[in-house]
């Protein structure tokens, strides 16, 4: 194929015009322009001549939603602007407090007038869009409000998001940001489809949404149809024009002009009276709609208004998130089944019959512990309430008793784990049964599971269905052996091919990159999450040091509370543990805090060489050698290989040394190291 002829550039035009606009009629203001078929053609040409010119193709092409590349991570984004959360209301006399609230901070002593712009609260992910001259360059997550994650290859993929503004003659920076979420219908369809995979459920449409945009794949984040609701728009000449919205209602009407999807359920209130009938007609109403929410968001409407009251450190002061109360139903419960944990704790759970709340179906609720069960008195065969609020699992709230069946008996719990048959104990002091064998397979599966997890170790395509695989084939009892894994192992396992199996051991082998911190926190100690884990790193930079450390030392770490102290410090003292933690030092997992190697190549007389340490120096800790080594541009590891170059030897050698001889490996001692690591 030739150079495109100026009739060829200027089809390739028309036809994105054509699309895009229709596009913009069919997701956002849900008035189609023409069929599908008659759409389905025009693009099918766009798409040909592009194949036909690839010069031709740019990134705002409606062809050009789906990249074909998987990322391998999300990098992290600033935000802007931060991107604040909603104060809740739970009922309209909190609404009223907080109208109190707004008028006495802007005028404390006569009443102002409201006018509010209600909007309907969409249950999705926050997102945060940024077009330049007016074509989407990036999509960021809320994250924690003020970082997030850049996910804009995932964000074009939602067709209700336009790639290119309808005015791209119009400001030059405008950052829209809105809600993505799962329609009802999709979330029921991808949960059938996982539970016939035999992959774990979404909870619920939000999770689905949000895990959804996490993907590192576009092609399945553009299979999933997620869909976008806009409800701020932040214009960089902000001052300069006077054609700029002044209040939500313009700013919401000037984003469906600019292409957005907006919801067409917004009301304008000018009273109170205004908000509560809002407010009671959707709590109905909603029920019909194709997508879940759970309040009504209240803003006021003016920008001025909204500007003088500001923000304080979580919300803004001039919106409120009203929210509906938790759906309940009642159903039966058919079963009580137990579910053990990576603690070993054991849950048990209702098996219920299907029943449908706040627009999902419900089939389990947790029934917590023993205790609970007691207090509700919940049997096989008895009718209970359930209830969803927002992001929960689904909970039991009471029993019909009229309604319970003659003959049916009280819950016991089991007195041996249902998992491995070992028995139970049931500590005085607290409420959870636990099995406390550490070998058994719904602890160890767990653990992995946990230990592969995205806050730990972060080892993609470790998920449940192979770890449950590695455990019960026996190839992994304990995280160590991990790392002895064979691509011959793992592609032996069931939906595994060479490469996946080639990917996954890569995975395995790069987490041995990650921080001591991470490792920490994979090892999965009671009450030890993500945030104790850094601090703990942060104060014990060495393994060693957490080992030898008093439970006073430990208590003594700031925000360290001597539940946490008591847990790590007892963690620490079991052989079993010290024995893995001794197996993931010999697999070179981090278990110090790598201290930044200051020296440059000149100086790094042990570049690339390899150093295995035995016995007690006399002079220096264990830890202290390693970092010179380090610092020296050499590697220490925890096990002679051939790969060995040198043993540094102390006194009482063990095993190591013979092995060393054995394979003829240049000894050193503590002095003879200084000397070698001050060559240059
Ligand atoms: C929603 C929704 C969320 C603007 C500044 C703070 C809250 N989930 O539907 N947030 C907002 O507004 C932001 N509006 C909404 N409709």
């Amino acid at each position: 194929m030739g150079q495109a002829t100026p009739e060829i550039k200027q089809r390739v035009q028309e036809l994105r015009q054509l699309l895009q606009k229709a596009s913009y009629a069919y997701y956002s203001l849900d008035a189609p322009l023409m069929e599908d078929a008659v759409y389905d053609q025009l693009y099918r040409e766009l798409q040909e001549l592009e194949v036909n010119y690839p010069e031709l193709v740019t990134p705002e092409s409606p062809t050009q939603r789906v990249g074909e590349k998987a990322a391998s991570k999300f990098s992290s984004v600033d935000h802007n602007i931060p991107l604040y959360s909603l104060e809740n209301a739970f009922n309209l006399e909190e609404f009223s407090q907080w109208q109190q609230r707004w008028q006495r901070h802007l005028s404390p002593n006569s009443a102002v007038d409201a006018e509010y712009l209600c909007e309907l609260k969409i249950d999705g992910s926050a997102l945060a869009l940024t077009y330049e001259h007016g074509i989407l360059v990036r999509g960021v997550t809320r994250g924690d409000g003020v970082t997030g994650e850049d996910i804009t290859q995932n964000v074009r993929t939602i067709r209700s998001i336009p790639l290119q503004l309808n005015f791209p003659e119009g400001p030059a920076l405008v950052e829209v940001r809105g809600e993505a979420f799962l329609p009802l219908d999709i979330f029921e369809q991808i949960n059938q489809e996982r539970s016939q995979a035999g992959e774990q459920l979404f909870a619920n449409p939000r999770n689905a949404a949000a895990g959804t945009l996490r993907q590192l794949d576009p092609r399945i984040v553009a299979k999933r149809r997620l869909d976008f609701f806009a409800y701020t728009l932040h214009l960089g000449n902000q001052d300069l024009d006077h054609t700029n919205p002044k209040s939500q209602r313009e700013a919401l009407e000037f984003l469906q002009k600019l292409g957005f999807r907006v919801n067409p359920h917004r009301r304008f209130c000018s009273s109170w009276q205004d908000v509560r009938d809002y407010y009671q007609d959707w709590d109905r109403e909603r029920r019909n709609l194709p997508y879940l929410t759970d309040g009504i968001v209240v803003k006021l409407n003016s920008f001025v208004l909204q500007e003088q009251l500001g923000f304080t450190q979580k919300f803004p002061r001039w919106a409120i998130a009203l929210k509906y109360p938790a759906q309940e139903a009642p159903t039966r419960v058919e079963e009580i089944t137990i579910n053990v944990g990576r603690t070993g704790a054991l849950t048990p759970m209702a098996q219920l019959q299907p029943v449908q709340l706040s627009g999902t179906t419900v089939q389990r609720a947790t029934l917590h512990n023993s205790d609970f069960i007691a207090q509700l008195d919940v049997r096989v065969g008895d009718t209970v309430i359930v209830r969803k609020a927002g992001e929960i699992i689904p909970e039991v709230v009471r029993v019909l008793p009229e309604l319970r069946p003659d003959g049916v008996e009280s819950f016991q719990m089991p007195s041996h784990c249902p998992v491995c048959g070992q028995p139970v104990v049931r500590p005085h002091s607290e409420a959870v049964t636990r099995c406390i064998n550490a070998s058994c397979p719904a602890i160890v599966k767990g653990s992995l599971t946990h230990w592969a997890s995205r806050d730990a170790l972060d080892i993609n395509g470790l998920g449940e269905k192979i770890v449950e695989q590695l455990v019960d084939k026996s190839l992994v009892v304990s995280v160590g052996d991990l790392y002895d894994l064979t691509v011959e192992q793992l592609a032996s396992l069931e939906r595994m091919g060479n490469k996946s199996a080639e990917k996954l051991t890569s995975a395995i082998s790069q987490s041995k990159n990650q921080p001591w911190s991470r490792v920490l926190y994979g090892l999965g100690i009671r009450h030890v999450g993500s945030v104790n884990a850094k601090t703990l790193a942060e104060q014990f930079p060495t393994v060693e040091q957490l080992i030898g450390a008093s439970l006073a030392n430990i208590e003594s770490v700031y925000s360290i509370g001597p539940e946490i102290a008591h847990s790590v410090y007892s963690w620490f003292q079991v052989p079993s543990n010290q024995k893995l933690i001794e197996r993931l030092g010999n697999a070179e997992l981090q278990l110090a805090t790598k201290i930044e190697a200051k020296a440059t190549l000149k100086n790094q007389p042990v570049r690339g060489k390899s150093f295995v340490i035995t016995g007690t120096l006399p002079t220096l800790k264990r830890e202290q050698a390693k970092d010179l080594i380090q610092k020296a541009g050499g590697k220490v590891t925890g096990s002679i290989s051939t790969k060995t170059n040198y043993l540094v030897v102390g006194e009482a050698a063990g095993s190591k040394l013979e092995k060393a001889q054995a394979l003829g490996i240049t000894q050193l001692s503590e002095a003879q190291l200084l000397t070698l690591l001050e060559s240059d």
